[in-house]
């Protein structure tokens, strides 16, 4: 057996709510000693032999989900990993994950939360981010063999974490034989760790060329949780379909796996996100709730095949995490039968919701309105000035589930957040009557694809590190399907490589490839603002009146 000792520093201090507003968190209830370590152990003595998880044909009770989480901590102690340590979790939609993340927490460790779609370059940047003793994959997942990505991230690692793969491991620790050691059927024996500590790290979409790293704790993140279950009428009966990758923020917790799970209902985990795989499971599965990103709700109501199944049991379809045109919004009661509900939200923390009850008015215009009634909303102009109601300016929050600071990034959360603490969120809003959030745009250098966040100085880099390439600006244009995609304009010299060369030589750096520029043009020089710097406006003008490929 496959037995190592890793011993890593303990998670480096990020910036804290401080106490003063700790205090009043926790006198308004907020905060409690509630962890994520005996969350499920909790819920499996209450919920015992309801389901819990659905993957397929496989369907696991809270007491099993429970049982084989506290197995495969003890794997992990039995391999080295102590509370504290960094586990890398990148995984497709299945039972596992919730196994996984549970297990990891279980043990007072720290999951590290990848996407199915990063690859080798990301991966590389977590690993060593976060200094993760652990990476778990599963073997083979939406086609591609992750072994193989793993081999890069050992490769490539000063620290090569323990790989732990799902499925046949190769060269790899297999999670069956962590999870199942006949050492390992001991229930795990760690201390409790604290309700203020570091539960995750969570990705940020970012906006610069390093990823950044979200630290939130069990008590903040419980009490969103909790929250969101509320909001969205979660109970045993609730039968949730997760389409989006599961270690988003969004299927993650608003209200998603743990809301659900908090509220004792069911996990169904959809192997693709297309519309003929969900339909076909929420007729089987009877699911009442799904959390879609505006272009999945697109493709959901012009697919034919919503006629030929029995989708008579979804009550509620949230859209999030990319603006949901109103005149989508207004089809969607009548296309699918259910209720829509908005949800504008940020990992590092503020989520806001339209109520299942709103008028339907509410409902299409909004985004929402926040979790808590001490969420701090503040819409300043460019000089950080509060606006006068009701009209359009930057989005500030600070709040008792949202972070103060990334995790060991001091210079960056320097200009992130205020001095009072406020996370500028580089949203453009509006708050209309009743605390309603309304987007209208953004100031951050990002890229929403769809919900799939593009930070464009990231592209930039890569696009710079071609022989060729004397600079790069990446910007936005609108698309009809996935409301925005990238365009890279691009100075050359010497030999132009073509187009797709271009983007070939961005991939093969190891990106996701949804970070790979769906357009690219190239110019001799940049539009630049009155102080010299390039215009992105100006591009983004620029591709209004000309045609891409
Ligand atoms: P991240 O910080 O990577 O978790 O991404 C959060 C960002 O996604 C927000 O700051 C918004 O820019 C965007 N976002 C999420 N939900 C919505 C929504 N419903 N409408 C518009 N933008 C959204
Ligand atoms: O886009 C997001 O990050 C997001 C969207 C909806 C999110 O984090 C959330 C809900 O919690």
């Amino acid at each position: 057996m496959n037995r190592k000792v890793i011993e890593r520093a303990s998670l480096v201090p990020s910036p804290r709510i401080p106490s003063d507003f700790a205090d009043r968190y926790v006198a308004a209830g907020y905060w409690t000693e509630e962890t994520f370590q005996h969350f499920l152990g909790r819920r499996a003595e209450t919920f015992s032999d309801s389901i819990a998880v659905v993957d397929g044909d496989t369907r696991l009770s809270y007491r099993e989900v429970s049982d084989r989480a506290d197995r495969f901590a003890a794997g992990l102690a039995e391999r080295g990993l102590r509370p504290g340590d960094r586990v890398v979790v990148q995984l497709p939609n299945i039972a596992e994950y919730v196994v996984v993340i549970f297990g990891i927490f279980r043990l007072g460790a720290v999951p590290v939360f990848a996407l199915p779609a990063h690859r080798r370059t990301e991966m590389n940047q977590f690993v060593d981010a976060a200094d993760a003793c652990a990476y778990v994959i599963a073997d083979i997942g939406g086609g591609f063999d992750y072994r193989t990505l793993a081999r890069e991230v050992v490769a490539a690692s000063d620290r090569p974490p323990l790989v732990i793969v799902i499925g046949d491991p190769e060269e790899f620790v297999a999670f069956d034989d962590v999870a199942f050691d006949d050492v390992a059927s001991e229930a795990v024996d760690v201390p409790d760790v604290a309700a203020d500590s570091v539960a995750f790290l969570q990705l940020s979409g970012g906006t610069t060329g390093a990823p950044k790293l979200i630290p939130r704790t069990h008590a903040d993140y419980l009490y969103s949780v909790r929250g969101s279950a509320d909001i969205c009428e979660c109970d045993k009966n609730t039968r949730i379909l997760v389409v989006l990758p599961a270690a988003h923020n969004f299927p993650m917790s608003s209200p998603g796996i743990l809301g659900v799970l908090h509220a004792g209902g069911t996990v169904v985990m959809a192997p693709d996100p297309t519309p003929s795989t969900a339909f076909e499971i929420i007729e089987r599965e009877r699911i009442t709730m799904v959390s879609l990103v505006p272009p999945l709700v697109l493709a959901w109501m012009n697919a034919p095949s919503r006629h030929a199944h029995d989708l008579s049991s979804l009550q509620v379809l949230q859209a999030g995490g990319a603006k949901f045109s109103s005149e989508a919004a207004r089809r969607v009661r009548t296309e699918l039968g259910c209720t829509l509900q908005q949800v504008f939200g940020m990992a590092e923390g503020l989520v806001n919701y339209t109520r299942l009850d709103d008028p339907e008015d509410v409902i299409v215009t909004t985004q929402g309105r926040p979790i808590s009634p001490d969420d701090e909303i503040r819409v300043v102009d460019d000089n950080g000035d509060e606006v006068s109601p009701g009209s359009t300016g930057h989005l500030l929050t600070r709040g008792p589930y949202t972070i103060r600071g990334y995790y060991n990034a001091p210079e960056h959360n320097a200009t992130a957040f205020t001095p009072d603490g406020f996370y500028r969120t580089g949203d453009i809003v509006r708050v209309v009557e009743g605390g309603y959030i309304i987007v209208e745009g953004r100031a951050k250098d990002q890229i929403n694809r769809g919900g799939e966040k593009v930070a464009a100085e990231e592209v930039e880099n890569h696009l710079l590190a071609h022989e060729s390439v004397v600079d790069a600006a990446v910007v936005s244009q609108p698309d009809q399907y996935m409301g925005e995609r990238t365009c890279a304009f691009v100075i050359t010299h010497g030999t132009r490589p073509s187009k797709i060369a271009l983007k070939k030589f961005v991939r093969e750096r190891g990106l996701a490839s949804y970070k790979v520029p769906d357009s690219i043009v190239f110019v001799d020089e940049f539009p630049v603002t009155g102080v010299g710097k390039i215009s992105k406006n100006a591009l983004r003008r620029a591709l209004e009146k000309t045609l891409v490929d």
